[in-house]
């Protein structure tokens, strides 16, 4: 079988051959960052390290990492390397406290960006002229912008129908004829749900490939999909903070791995605990140096992300490294609806309202393949009160507050002082009952 590859060249070069533009890249973006951003200049002499100590890759690892409390440290532009008049784009990840971390594009940056979603829908088996069906969001989620311009650079036709709406979808799949659809595997299934119940026929349908990414996505929720709508899809990985979608994209010879775009990406597999390199195909914690960013240079990201790399060739024909699938975070990140939640983000909403106890639960299931969240709240004594109307009230107001800083829905359930159950003392503040 061949496999199309849409930069053959870059994609099938050498080992050495990588690792020799990955290096001469290297040399370049650690300058860039030392030159124009302030707060790499003092890290990096902090460390007693100047760009010009890295001489192989492996001095990469004289430099400090950076981690998402950088990003909030410096909101909104300090990691900026270029004027804002040069900035074309920006993005923001959802999952901290208070202000979003903001992440920023120059038309380079976004060239590159393009060129790595080709290369991953190519991977996939899409081909110009193929017709792709946005289900991502649009918005400050990089997933439904990065994925669009990529696909219009491979030469497909993009139809910019966003995520939501599922009949619409539906409806669009049958009468424009679309041949990819591109949306986390969540929601993929969920539209997968709704087309039994109006009785779609997937088997007329015209759609050959899903392309899938920003959450896990469980081997055994791929084949349902696949074999559901009769089609081919791939697992695509990224995140906000290096790029978004197109750090890494599954091959259609490999299924459990994602090559990384190694000319853009130098990836480092690191121990949790201690930050030191694990033994080569070890499992550890990716860490990620884009290569080739100029708006908003990131060196040494830890992505809290837990993989393991390999070398080997692949069936493919392509010769960069394959990460294996990322199925659990060294954090405590939950991934609801493709929007990143942590449990602290809750606590920090219930701390602002009185009559709250520091005791909370959310819960998470699965309704129809889309993920929902419910949050049980403790009172406190004084905030009981025997008017419904008045708990109602209040109950509203916190769903609200925990909307707006977490960006999801949560159905909130009071629950009386001392009512959330403690083990050994402690509070189990998740509950996650979604399909594994
Ligand atoms: O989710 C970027 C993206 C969009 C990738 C669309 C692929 C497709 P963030 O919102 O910043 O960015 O979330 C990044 O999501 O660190 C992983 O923990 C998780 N993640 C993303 N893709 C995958 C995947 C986008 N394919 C965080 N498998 C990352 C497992 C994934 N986890």
């Amino acid at each position: 079988m061949a496999y199309p590859i849409f930069q053959p060249n870059i994609e099938t070069a050498s080992r050495e051959e990588i690792r020799s533009i990955q290096l001469e890249k290297l040399k370049t973006q650690v300058s860039w960052a030392y030159d124009k951003v302030d707060w790499y200049r003092a890290r990096f002499d902090e460390a007693g390290v100047k760009p010009a100590d890295i001489q192989t890759l492996e001095d990469i690892r004289l430099l400090p990492f950076t981690d998402k409390q950088v990003l909030r440290d410096t909101y909104p532009f300090g990691l900026f390397a270029v004027p804002l008049n040069e900035v074309l784009r920006l993005h923001s990840s959802s999952g901290t406290t208070g202000k979003p971390i903001v992440v920023g594009y120059n038309a380079h940056d976004l060239d590159v960006w393009s060129d790595c979603i080709a290369r991953l829908a190519q991977m996939a088996g899409v081909v110009p002229g193929d017709r792709a069906q946005m289900a991502f969001g649009y918005g400050m989620f990089t997933g439904g912008f990065g994925l669009h311009y990529g696909l219009e650079k491979l030469g497909c036709m993009v139809v910019p129908a966003s995520s939501g709406n599922t009949e619409r979808h539906l409806m669009m799949i049958e009468d424009y004829q679309m041949t990819v659809l591109i949306a986390t595997p969540s929601y993929a299934m969920h539209i997968g749900e709704v087309a039994e119940s109006c009785g779609f026929d997937w088997e007329k349908s015209s759609l050959r490939v899903g392309l899938f990414g920003g959450e896990p996505c469980p081997p055994a929720l791929k084949q349902e999909i696949e074999s559901t709508m009769h089609i081919t899809c791939t697992d695509n990985y990224g995140l906000t903070e290096v790029m978004g979608p197109g750090v890494s994209g599954e091959c259609l010879a490999s299924r459990d791995h994602q090559h990384i775009a190694e000319d853009h990406f130098l990836w480092e597999v690191v121990d949790p605990e201690t930050g030191n390199a694990v033994e080569e195909g070890g499992e550890g914690e990716l860490v990620l140096t884009p290569l080739d960013k100029q708006a908003f240079p990131v060196i040494r990201y830890r992505t809290h992300d837990l993989t393991r790399v390999i070398c080997e060739p692949c069936a493919c024909g392509r010769t960069h490294a394959r990460m294996e699938k990322v199925r659990s975070r060294t954090d405590d990140m939950l991934i609801i609806r493709g929007t990143n939640v942590y449990p602290r983000q809750v606590a920090d909403v219930l701390a602002g309202i009185a009559g709250v106890s520091p005791h909370f639960r959310i819960v998470l299931d699965n309704d129809k393949g889309l993920d929902t969240m419910s949050v049980l709240v403790e009172l406190e004594p004084e905030a009981l009160s025997d008017s419904f109307a008045a708990m109602d009230t209040f109950r509203k107001r916190i769903a609200e507050k925990l909307k707006q800083n977490t960006l999801v829905s949560a159905q909130v359930k009071l629950v009386e002082p001392n009512g959330i159950e403690r083990t050994f003392g402690k509070t189990k503040y998740v509950e996650d009952n979604r399909k594994k």
